[in-house]
């Protein structure tokens, strides 16, 4: 995602409306035609994720297992964020996720989107791409999204914490409900084979465990040496030390009010939550969540 010096980025905070029965911000919907038009290839990866539940995690892992070992300048000289295109993106004086996208020279095309499953450009589904989602507990969800909206000034602006939280449980944030996006993609579960629908909290508790299943997804199977190499480099400390991953050179966000690499832990609400807010959270999420078989752990 290079950025043109001849266009002055605006660094406005945006405003949410609703788009389609979705709270969203004209960054992700300006360039719907051209997304709904994308032309999917059948080897194409599409990576779906909430906002904050391990998207670059996930993203950093699939461009190692497939080029980690074929280019070198790859991995020390392109961020990820333009190795793994974030499809719907479209901000002021760079390249659009869409043209990233279909200027990627590799293959497989491993492809970024923040989606609800409803959004995805139906060519995906029409050339049964493999796609992989990853869910994160709300609470450590809103959290990160919470240091993230403060961190990143084309976001809305997140006011306080409290309001925030209210905010959450309503769904006003950028890609909608929490709730309404990790259901909508477990259901699709149910009628489309090709989805790898995995937690942040069991790669937080066995990454290579959670790299072995997704090796069986993808069909690869990467040599115990390679598998290593992968599963040390995609650490917390060191994804946060690499300045390829972590989002150092991004455009749009202020590192003095908040790392990208934050925390990458479970259990930091607690760190956030009051007893009545946790308790009342609670109360709300057992009324919303009513798929018995979609659970998640909020302490591993
Ligand atoms: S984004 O902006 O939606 O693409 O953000 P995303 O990458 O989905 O999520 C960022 C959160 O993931 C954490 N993270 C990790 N945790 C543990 N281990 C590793 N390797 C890792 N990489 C990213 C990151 O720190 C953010 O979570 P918080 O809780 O804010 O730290």
């Amino acid at each position: 995602m290079s950025v043109d010096p001849d266009k002055k980025m605006d660094l406005r905070r945006s405003e949410l409306f609703d788009f389609q029965g979705v709270s969203m911000t004209h960054f992700f919907t300006d360039n719907w035609e051209n997304i709904q038009n994308f032309q999917a290839r059948p080897d194409d990866i599409l990576l779906a994720t909430y906002p904050k539940a391990g998207t670059t995690w996930v993203s950093y892992i699939l461009d190692l297992l497939y080029f980690g070992q074929t280019s070198q300048e790859r991995q020390t000289s392109i961020p990820i964020y333009d190795r793994v295109p974030f499809l719907e993106i479209m901000l002021p004086s760079m390249e659009s996720g869409v043209d990233l996208a279909n200027n990627l020279p590799t293959s497989p095309r491993l492809i970024k989107t923040h989606y609800p499953v409803q959004f995805v450009p139906k060519s995906f589904w029409e050339q049964n791409c493999r796609m992989i989602y990853v869910a994160r507990n709300a609470k450590d969800n809103v959290v990160s999204y919470f240091h993230f909206d403060k961190m990143t000034l084309t976001e809305p602006d997140p006011g306080d914490w409290s309001s925030y939280l209210h905010r959450f449980k309503e769904g006003k944030m950028v890609f909608g409900s929490w709730y309404d996006h990790v259901n909508g993609w477990w259901k699709k579960k149910q009628t489309y084979s090709n989805l790898h629908y995995m937690f942040f909290e069991d790669m937080v508790e066995d990454t290579g465990r959670e790299i072995d299943k997704l090796c069986r997804f993808l069909g690869l199977s990467p040599s115990v040496d390679e598998k290593k190499q992968i599963t040390g480099g995609v650490q917390f400390d060191n994804m946060k030390k690499n300045d390829m991953v972590n989002y150092s050179a991004f455009p749009v966000m202020d590192f003095k009010i908040s790392p990208f690499m934050r925390k990458g832990k479970v259990g930091d609400w607690k760190n956030h939550f009051t007893v009545a807010q946790s308790e009342e959270f609670d109360e709300d999420y057992k009324k919303k969540m009513k798929d018995p078989t979609l659970q998640f752990r909020t302490v591993i």
